[in-house]
């Protein structure tokens, strides 16, 4: 009877003494305190529009709430304010490719870029390799929108052959053809989606769409890395 009462005990202590290592390690609290919380700046909401109407299997829920902050190590900046922007499109239908890394995110049409029908991508040069901690993207957020096949890689080079990582893919039947993705298809809001590049190193961030619930062209506002270069 007594051992049928401390077996378990044991067993559990065990498991918290286990636990207590795994969490509470030197090196896990030592970079746990070496981070902070993200400052991300965020535009004005838009409220109206024309509800969606669309419903995929590999949509995400909507959320009401605000985003989570998101921990970085400490003296993350935003790489990509600034920095050069190239496309798939060089001659957008309208706006410049320079809007994606201007720092303006309204969702004003002067802010917007409209890029080409189809699979389409817009790439940021970071001018150096690169620890990327996360990826804040702004496609277009005056209206309920979905863009398809959203692919974000890294890469060493700028013709995307040598260390190529991928960050995000909700391309769930590779109709874009860079491989099945198992992320979701989200709703487009003003706080953009930040995606967790998890501290991946490279030195330019492509990023592709197909179109949209709307039409087939593809449209970016801002996109923002961030991460700290690699000395
Ligand atoms: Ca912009
Ligand atoms: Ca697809």
């Amino acid at each position: 009877m007594v051992n049928k009462v401390v077996t378990p005990l044991v067993a559990l202590a065990a498991c918290a003494m286990v636990a207590f290592i795994f969490v509470a390690s030197p090196a896990a609290v030592a970079a746990e305190a070496e981070k902070e919380a993200l400052k991300i700046e965020l535009p004005q909401p838009y409220f109206g529009g024309t509800p969606l109407d669309y419903f995929s299997e590999i949509l995400e829920e909507r959320s009401y709430k605000p985003r989570p902050p998101f921990m970085a190590p400490k003296g993350a900046t935003n790489l990509a304010k600034g920095k050069t922007v190239t496309s798939s499109d060089p001659d957008p239908n309208y706006g410049k490719l320079a809007f994606l890394t201007d720092g303006e995110k309204g969702y004003q049409q002067d802010y917007l870029v409209e890029l080409a029908n189809g699979v389409q991508w817009a790439q940021i040069d970071l001018g150096q390799v690169s620890e990327i901690y996360a990826i804040v993207l702004w496609h277009f957020h005056a209206a309920d929108r979905v863009y398809f096949d959203v692919v974000v890689r890294v890469a060493d080079d700028a013709e995307f052959t040598k260390n190529v990582q991928t960050v995000y893919n909700n391309d769930h039947d590779n109709s874009s053809g860079l491989g099945v993705g198992k992320d979701k298809e989200y709703i487009e809001t003003y706080e953009g989606r930040l995606m967790d590049a998890k501290g991946i190193k490279g030195r330019y961030v492509r990023l592709y769409t197909n179109g949209n619930t709307t039409d087939e062209t593809n449209h970016y506002v801002e996109v923002e890395v961030y991460g700290a270069p690699v000395k």
